[in-house]
């Protein structure tokens, strides 16, 4: 064999590796070890995909679908209006881990209380967190919306079902990841071994390696915030937007779907941001669904995650449906972020001290 058709042969080598790298194959490679463990992730990741793979098909045919669309007519435990849509891919979730041996309970922001697969229980050690579909209110405009998930270690049997493990911070989970619905489907997930991104192969009906150790960039020109909301803000957080209307450099994006707004910068850059309101000092975002598992994708991806005050990783929630604000993407900017935040509140502290003097 002459040196030239060797190197052809190592290209189809190549060539072939990434485009058979499924999800399943790509976690064992990265925990480099087939223990139960690894089998169990991997298999988890399987699920996962499969529940995303039947929420797109949905998705991709909904507008000539009957009920695939619209409201329900209900209210979910957080008071927002219920769409078809959501509790489809809430129940496909529960769906793909019944009889999975894999999970016991799964939480989402739709559910009340965590939903128990009893015959998993005995031996299934995981809880998944999740947020069937990101961003309802795109889609009946055929527009981007996304779901995220989280992997957490069961402790202890919680016999009596109140599932307190829960109740840790975000340092507790072992997985993290969002499927985008967008032009093609996308899968991005981290086991604590950085971020890797799959894209859907229609044709194959796989999830194949797109992107490895995606890194954020350190600072980018993006800032993503609903500023229809900006006299609902603390002062804080309109110094910052006034400060980026006024410096060159910067450029608005937001979509409505925090999995599209939060795909971009991990690509591209920049924050996101959903602080508090006056109305709802908490903001919007859920903490155990949205905020905490796309915090630590971005920890992985050399990015930062913070609520104003505290790193969203580090923050406890005192019930599965807490929200948090939330300040995320690259470090450079929500450290800028942050300082206009830390400046209010020095200034208050002033005020406060000199107060009892007037
Ligand atoms: P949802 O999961 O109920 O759709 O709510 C979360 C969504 C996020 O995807 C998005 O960033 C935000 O809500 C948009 O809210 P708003 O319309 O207030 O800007
Ligand atoms: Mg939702």
């Amino acid at each position: 064999m002459t040196d030239t058709d060797q190197s052809i042969d190592l290209n189809h080598k190549y060539a072939l590796d990434r485009d058979s790298t499924t999800l399943s194959r790509h976690v064992l490679q990265q925990l480099q070890s087939f223990s139960p463990e690894a089998q169990d992730l991997s298999a988890l990741m399987n699920r996962i995909a499969l529940a995303a793979k039947l929420i797109a098909r949905r998705l991709t045919r909904a507008g000539l679908v009957e009920d695939a669309l619209g409201f329900t007519g209900r209210t979910n435990v957080q008071g927002e209006a219920v769409k078809k849509m959501d509790v489809y891919a809430n129940q496909v979730f529960i769906s793909v881990f019944e009889q999975s041996g894999l999970v016991c309970r799964l939480a989402s922001e739709e559910m009340e209380k965590p939903y128990y697969i009893p015959e998993n229980c005995p031996i299934g050690r995981y809880t998944l967190l999740y947020d069937p579909i990101d961003g309802s209110s795109n889609l009946d405009t055929n527009l981007n919306v996304g779901a995220i998930f989280a992997i957490r270690q069961q402790e202890g049997e919680d016999l009596d079902g109140t599932a307190k493990d829960l109740l840790q911070s975000g340092r507790k989970q072992i997985a993290a990841g969002y499927v985008l619905f967008g032009p093609s489907t996308m899968l991005v997930y981290s086991i604590g071994t950085g971020v890797h991104a799959f894209t859907l192969d229609p044709s194959l009906g796989e999830f194949i390696l797109s992107n490895e150790n995606i890194t954020v960039p350190e600072h980018g020109p993006i800032y993503s915030v609903n500023e229809g909301n900006f006299w609902q803000w603390d002062e804080s957080i309109r110094d910052y937007i006034r400060y980026v209307h006024r410096h060159e450099g910067y450029t608005a994006r937001y979509g409505g779907a925090l999995v599209g707004d939060f795909h971009r910068i991990l690509f591209q850059g920049g924050v996101f941001l959903y602080p508090g309101t006056v109305k709802k000092p908490e903001g919007k975002l859920r903490l155990l669904y949205e905020s905490a598992p796309l915090a630590y994708l971005i920890e992985q991806a050399g990015g930062r995650a913070s609520t104003g005050d505290q790193d969203i990783l580090d923050v406890v929630p005192d019930h599965i449906h807490m929200r948090t604000p939330l300040i995320i993407g690259s470090k450079e900017d929500v450290a800028l972020v942050e300082s206009f935040i830390q400046e209010r509140r020095r200034e208050q502290q002033v005020e406060e001290t000199l107060a009892p003097q007037r």
